[in-house]
């Protein structure tokens, strides 16, 4: 009787210490799956120092290609890559495609292949931001002194210039056009 009340106290130790040594394990499970969820879900705190840009065609066919890159490099811009180039209707329609239901995108269409462009991928810190300060408001007759947009606009169509709204659009939109083999 003594023998045997030992053996099942023994017995329930046993099972008590197994069940607690695997919900330890259990736990150290979760909060590991926690941590890595923690970790995944956050946003990068790299950001991207690298924008895109073009020198829309009336701009270029104006010959201010020269006077627009040297604003550019004066703001502190260094060009990673650069071309010079033509899209189809269909590839400004590509390119735009954020803008298919609005009611200028026809025009925008045939305003971005209407002659050359020059595309490029500039790099500085914080350069989405400071690229789209640099480049003014879509509307050249709100844009800031000082302003590419302000200096060579002709219009709010016409407005010389491309400028990147975030990093995510930069990366798509430098990729549309240049290998990583043609970015130095
Ligand atoms: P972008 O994309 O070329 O840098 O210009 P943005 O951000 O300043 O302006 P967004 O709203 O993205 O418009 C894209 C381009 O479409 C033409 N646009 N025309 N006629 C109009 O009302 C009008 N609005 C926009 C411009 O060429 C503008 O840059
Ligand atoms: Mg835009």
């Amino acid at each position: 009787m003594y023998k045997g009340n030992l053996k099942s106290s023994a017995f329930i130790w046993l099972v008590q210490a197994y069940i607690f040594l695997y919900l330890d394990v259990f736990q150290v499970k979760l909060s590991n799956f926690a941590l890595h969820k923690s970790y995944t879900n956050r946003k990068p705190l790299y950001m991207s120092n690298r924008t895109f840009t073009m020198i829309k065609p009336h701009a270029v066919a104006a010959n201010n290609v020269g006077g627009i890159i040297e604003m550019i490099e004066a703001a502190g811009f260094r060009i990673v890559a650069m071309k010079k180039t033509k899209l189809t209707p269909e590839q400004a329609g590509q390119f735009y495609a954020v803008h298919k239901e609005r009611p200028f995108y026809g025009e925008l269409c045939e305003m971005m292949s209407a002659g050359a462009i020059i595309p490029m991928i500039l790099e500085k810190e914080n350069a989405v931001a400071d690229f789209r300060t640099l480049i003014g408001s879509t509307d050249p007759a709100e844009a800031a002194e000082g302003t590419i947009r302000k200096k060579y606009a002709l219009s709010k169509g016409e407005n010389a210039i491309h400028g990147s709204d975030s990093d995510e659009n930069a990366a798509i939109e430098g990729a549309f056009f240049f290998a990583s083999t043609e970015q130095f």
